[in-house]
């Protein structure tokens, strides 16, 4: 008897709670944490993440799942003043990310307070119609009351319907987010299989892997002459893989740099990216890297189509 009345308490699946889903993406100036803040709350890194500026070239989607609802993170370049053809491209990008989405999360280095660059980003953001929420990163640098202060003055310049302080690096607020974009977002199907975690596929993030190591290794303008793409992707009957890989550059003295002495640096930007590119395929990797000097790439069609974004001639 007991047994018939708790059955009819659990209510069928058809009327169980509905599914929720959505894009949320970020908008920020370069370093203010937008990749980090994607890899903390997909718990996986599907975004290379440097101490330096313009890391982030495209899109990358990191999806996450919080209750029924799947959330995906929409990674995007940093926004800036652009010069070149490729920042022109990355930050058209960035935008476009931003207003594809269902919610937007404008990102600042709360450390760093209200720069030229978050006074221009707040002012365009006034044009975007979609619900806005303020996201002040890096907390953990910042004493409460400074950060009170920013809190009030920053809010005012926008409409956004809700303000997290958190630390994308130690995960503070993060939480309180997560809760909050879970009921916010849209009822609806998933757009994604429940363990999949980014829409990149492996052989791109491999070349964004090692693009990081050559980031952190070299310095003044090598990062920004500098693109990788990977050519070979081949599984090999013992089950691991031989990857090949090109990093293009724009001059031989750069090539030179990139090497190395006796190709001291290649090797090691190499070791490091092996690792990680194993961890994430999740099996032995050989890889093998090769430097070429392409003077015009960043005016190339071809490397735009390979990074992802889109060719304005
Ligand atoms: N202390 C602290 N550092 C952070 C935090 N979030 C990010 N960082 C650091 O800030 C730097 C930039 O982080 P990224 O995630 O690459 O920033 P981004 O906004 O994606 O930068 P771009 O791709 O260049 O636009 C890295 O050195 C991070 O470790 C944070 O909450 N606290
Ligand atoms: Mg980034």
């Amino acid at each position: 008897m007991t047994q018939e009345t708790d059955d009819t308490t659990v209510p069928a699946p058809e009327e169980a709670a509905p599914t929720r889903s959505g894009f949320v993406a970020l908008i920020g100036a370069p370093n203010a944490g937008k990749s980090t803040l994607v890899n903390q709350l997909v718990g996986t890194k599907v975004s290379i993440v440097t101490h330096k500026v313009q890391t982030t070239r495209a899109l990358v989607r990191g999806i996450a799942i919080r209750d029924r609802t799947q959330i995906v993170f929409v990674d995007t370049p940093g926004v800036f003043a652009p010069k070149r053809r490729l920042d022109r491209a990355m930050v058209k990008t960035a935008w476009g990310g931003a207003k594809d989405a269902d919610i937007v999360l404008p990102i600042v280095d709360a450390d760093r307070g209200i720069s030229d660059e978050v006074e221009t980003i707040l002012e365009r953001l006034r044009d975007v119609k979609l619900p806005k929420v303020l996201l002040l990163n890096k907390v953990d640098r910042m004493r409460r009351d400074r950060l009170l202060g920013l809190t009030q003055e920053i809010s005012a310049k926008g409409d956004f319907e809700r303000v997290f302080m958190i630390s994308a690096l130690d995960g503070s607020g993060c939480d309180d987010l997560m809760a909050f974009l879970a009921q916010r977002l849209p009822e609806g199907p998933w757009y994604y299989p429940e363990d999949q975690i980014t829409d990149l596929p492996l052989r791109q993030l491999a070349a964004e892997i090692t693009r990081e190591k050559l980031f952190l290794r070299l310095h003044q303008e090598l990062p920004y002459a500098s693109t990788v793409e990977t050519e070979l992707w081949q599984a090999r009957p013992d089950g691991s893989v031989r990857v090949e890989q090109t990093i293009y550059v724009e001059r031989d003295s750069q090539k030179a740099i990139v090497l190395g002495h006796k190709g001291e640096t290649v090797k090691a930007i190499g070791q490091a990216a092996r690792r990680e590119i194993s961890e994430a395929a999740e099996t032995k990797v050989h890889l093998f890297l090769f430097v070429k000097v392409r003077e015009n790439w960043g005016d190339d069609p071809e490397r735009y189509r390979e990074m992802g974004l889109d060719y304005t001639p």
